[in-house]
């Protein structure tokens, strides 16, 4: 029904140009350009990797074995940087730049060569921040927050500043051009109550990110004015104040963590259906929850500052503010698990990461509850329980739903399945060694272990061991999942059909796998059967 009657089945690779810098760095396909943010994003998770290895092999012991407490301090704020703005992000604009025509039946993005040119910004923004590694005075070892004044000593502001920038600029193209798609490129039928839950996630993902990208750009700016122009934004004995940097900051920062986490939200609730073999339950409750955690991501920001001196009228607040939004992600997790009652499921690799990121996922969400507690908050600010927190949320919530994502759609961007033996090994490595890792920090946190410190009591000493084996070894593991992907792209024998997935229901699943360099250049016809929206319910 849906297959473009230009292409035939076999024709895998028609259209694609044959030079490589021609179809790699001039490209304004797609998929092409979902292709490099991918591959751009696992290069990035795994420097990204290679510095929290670094981080856990120093702490593996009490005292300074491996590294200077300076270039410790670099490897936290770089590890930070690299994750959320090289790793995740790109990641989840990956995934959309892939997927996001396919399901709602557009030829390709509404903007092709600024699509291009989001993408090729990046690599020179990393190439600028991973060079100030390499300065005399060494990089930026402030802590991703960038607080002034600290972030403001040596010569790697202006550097970091220029690579936040370019960062920012990607991010705001990319979150224009998936606007400018879903709103104005679907196929006739595909109403806006049609669409995916992926696709509603990205278009409120994007507002988000076009509302605070700005926000940070700003005040990075105004780090660099008060460094380099004698302005003083921020500094206290010029009139200035550095709690207002901590403001601006979090006023995009908070919102930040939804960018991080609204897209995973998407993906899991396009894999849970299909191995679950029902509907999504309650799409119309999933698509609100989304768009009213994205409003209340903005006004929360400072419960990241409780810690900093706040009026006690503005604490109670940020507190409640912040214990809000338990309410509308506790109805997607209701929805998640509403979805597996009752159905007939199967546990392919997807689906175990999509299960195990509805349970660990809540653990962060439940030591967010706690953070979110204002005198409660006073003990754990700044200690590793942070730490764990966040980690459960980036890692086991946007990671696991980026992996799961991958495992779902590979055989269809590659046209072969990949091994299961060799996923399921890969999700028992991770989940395992994950727990291993991020659990025990929560006692190290609630026993009062500060962040972003090299050294620490030994009376940490025990925890810390177990952390830093449980790093090592999910780090090794995720080595499984590139030679998983690489066996599948490259060497993988086993056809995989055009609908994957037995479950599966929507039109990614109508085109052919592989999935041919063009696809929809005919808008497709709709059927409501064939979509996993068709007929709402409720
Ligand atoms: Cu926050």
């Amino acid at each position: 029904m849906a297959h473009d009657a230009t292409h035939d089945h076999h024709d895998d690779h028609h259209g694609a140009p044959k030079n490589f810098f021609v179809r790699w760095c001039m490209s304004t396909n797609h998929k092409d350009i979902g292709t490099l943010y991918l591959v751009f994003s696992l290069l990035m998770f795994f420097i990204g990797g290679s510095f929290a290895m670094v981080i856990r092999a120093e702490l593996f012991k009490p005292g300074l074995q491996l590294v200077q407490p300076y270039f410790f301090n670099e490897m936290t704020t770089m590890h930070a940087l690299v994750m959320i703005f090289g790793a995740v992000m790109p990641a989840f604009v990956g995934l959309g730049n892939w997927m996001i025509p396919l399901m709602i039946g557009a030829p390709d993005m509404a903007l092709p060569r600024m699509n291009n040119l989001s993408f090729w910004i990046l690599p020179f923004a990393f190439a600028l921040l991973l060079s100030t590694l390499f300065l005399p005075g060494g990089g930026p070892a402030g802590g991703w927050t960038m607080y002034p004044p600290l972030s403001l000593q040596g010569d790697s502001v202006a550097y970091l500043v220029f690579a936040v920038h370019l960062m920012g600029i990607s991010s705001i193209m990319g979150a224009i051009n998936i606007i400018a798609t879903i709103l104005n490129m679907r196929a006739p039928g595909m109403d806006l109550l049609k669409m995916p839950v992926f696709v509603w996630s990205w278009l409120i993902t994007a507002f988000l990110l076009i509302a605070v990208m700005p926000v940070l750009a700003g005040a990075v700016t105004m780090l660099l004015t008060d460094k380099y122009f004698g302005t003083s934004f921020f500094n206290a004995a010029g009139g200035g104040d550095p709690v207002l940097f901590q403001h601006i900051f979090w006023f995009f920062g908070h919102p930040e963590v939804y960018i991080m986490i609204l897209p995973a939200f998407g993906l899991v609730s396009e894999i849970i259906p299909t191995f679950a073999r029902k509907p999504i339950f309650g799409y119309k409750a999933m698509v609100f929850a989304i768009a009213s955690i994205a409003f209340l991501s903005f006004i929360v920001w400072a419960h990241h500052m409780f810690a900093v001196g706040l009026p006690l009228g503005g604490e109670i607040f940020f507190m409640y503010a912040t214990m809000l939004i338990a309410v509308p992600t506790g109805v997607k997790v209701f929805n998640w698990v509403s979805t597996m009652w009752g159905g007939s499921m199967t546990f392919e690799t997807p689906m175990l990461f999509a299960i195990a990121f509805v349970i660990l996922f809540t653990i962060g969400g439940f030591s967010g509850l706690m953070l979110a507690l204002a005198p409660a908050d006073f003990q754990y600010h700044d200690t590793y329980f942070v730490v764990a927190h966040f980690h459960y949320v980036l890692v086991t919530g946007a990671i696991f739903a980026i992996i799961a994502a991958t495992y779902y759609w590979l055989p269809k961007w590659t046209g072969h399945m990949y091994s299961e033996t060799w996923g399921k090994i890969h999700f028992w490595n991770s989940v395992i060694w994950v727990n291993v890792l991020f659990f025990p920090q929560h006692f190290l946190g609630l026993a009062g272990m500060p962040r972003r410190i090299p050294d620490y009591n030994v009376a940490f000493a025990n925890f810390n061991m177990i952390s830093s084996i449980g790093g090592f070894l999910f780090g090794a593991s995720q080595l499984i999942f590139v030679g998983v992907v690489l066996h599948c792209v490259f060497f993988s024998k086993k056809k995989a059909p055009d609908r994957v997935w037995e479950g599966a229901k929507g039109l990614e699943w109508t085109v052919p796998s592989p999935a041919p360099y063009h696809t929809f250049e005919l808008p497709p016809v709709i059927h409501d059967d064939e979509l996993a929206h068709g007929h709402i319910e409720d």
